[in-house]
């Protein structure tokens, strides 16, 4: 998935203050040279249907907007740093693997948690939206992807508010129809050697062969070009700075509530994680149970012991204890996929540091 925030600094506007929802609301950055130099950062939807947008001049902006009761307002990085991070830490939670790109956005690795199952991330989706609108009253936009280049592409195609999901097999369909601007990276510059070339929609780019993007664009960004008509990208999402930890998600035979029917799989799952741990040379402090129900909610539930393990029967004891208290705090919600964390993670010498883990 890839969400981003919708227009970002001025919705944070519009919340801190009220009166001025439903105005156009246009945040600028002041050059300080004069009164009213400097540029547009960026806008609400109401102010881009007048032609706003950023990187305009302010002076300009101001013209466009006489005799409307638009509000102009000064960046104020400080309030949407602060609400930027509490959004990605809500983010994070639903991914697997997660990798902050920007103040506004952020890509999620979600494909262990929904099975790769394109309506259950639609629906995690609808999930995040939910508890991101309810807790700091913001709206996203949400695309999802079998990749980065096609998660990204989507969340802008209905935006603000909205969701779009393109699984593998609607990938062709999807990229034939865009113009070569909606690839990220492609600018105004490499706009221009494409019309040259005779090449405006990404179908047309598709047609090119490998040789000439190369020729005209150099390795890098040709073959980058040659991909992305195609709807193929293969990068990973790097989470730079996870929490360090080790987990494994298994889908249940059946969706249950029963503690003896779940209690096989995260034995199984206790013991992989386990190996894994042992396999590094760990020991890890806090155990974690993360549970997925019927409903699609994705659960977590942890303990954190006093002194780090990498036994076994602990591991398993204590996720088994997890799940039980699960079970009680949630009756009545099936489970349908279950698994095991470990973090807190440390060298059986003592504190791990990230490098050595990571290199
Ligand atoms: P964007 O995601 O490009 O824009 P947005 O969030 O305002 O609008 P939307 O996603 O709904 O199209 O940028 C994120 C923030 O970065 C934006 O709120 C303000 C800032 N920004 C600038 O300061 N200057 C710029 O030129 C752009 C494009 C963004
Ligand atoms: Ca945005």
């Amino acid at each position: 998935m890839h969400a981003d925030l919708d227009y970002f600094y001025a919705q944070c506007e519009e919340n801190l203050d009220t009166t001025i929802r439903g105005k156009p609301v246009i945040v600028c950055v002041y050059s300080g040279r004069t009164e009213e130099s400097g540029v547009v950062s960026t806008c609400n939807y109401k102010a881009r249907n007048f032609g706003v947008k950023a990187g305009l001049p302010i002076v300009r902006a101001k013209k466009i907007m006489e005799g409307t009761d638009a509000v102009f307002l000064p960046v104020n990085r400080q309030l949407y740093e602060k609400v930027s991070d509490r959004i990605m830490e809500i983010l994070r939670k639903y991914a697997d693997n997660f990798e902050k790109t920007g103040i506004d956005e952020a890509y999620l690795d979600v494909s262990e948690s929904v099975d790769e199952n394109f309506n259950e991330a639609k629906s995690i989706a609808l999930q995040i939206k939910k508890e991101i609108v309810q807790s700091e009253q913001i709206t996203c936009s949400i695309g999802i992807g079998p990749n980065k280049l096609i998660a990204k592409i989507a969340s802008d195609e209905n935006k603000p508010d909205g969701i779009t999901a393109v699984p593998p097999q609607e990938v062709d369909a999807f990229m034939s129809k865009l113009s070569v601007g909606r690839i990220p990276g492609v600018g105004k510059k490499v706009e221009e050697k494409l019309s040259q070339l005779h090449v405006q929609s990404v179908k047309e780019l598709s047609a090119l062969n490998a040789n000439i993007l190369v020729e005209t664009f150099g390795r890098s960004l040709g073959s980058y070009l040659y991909k992305a008509a195609r709807g193929e990208d293969d990068e990973p999402v790097k989470d730079k700075d996870r929490p360090i930890q080790i987990s494994r998600i298994a889908t249940l035979k059946n969706n249950t509530a029963n503690v003896t029917d779940i209690l096989p799989l995260l034995a199984e799952l206790a013991h992989s994680v386990n190996a894994k741990l042992i396999e590094e040379n760990l020991a890890c402090k806090t155990i974690g149970i993360i549970a997925i129900t019927e409903n699609l909610k994705i659960q977590g539930k942890s303990k954190t012991i006093d002194t780090p393990t990498s036994d076994e029967s602990t591991i398993v004891q204590c996720s088994r204890e997890l799940l039980e208290q699960f079970l009680q705090t949630t009756p009545n919600t099936a489970i349908r996929r279950i698994g095991v964390k470990l973090s807190g993670l440390s060298t059986k010498s003592g504190q791990m540091n990230l490098s050595q883990f990571l290199s």
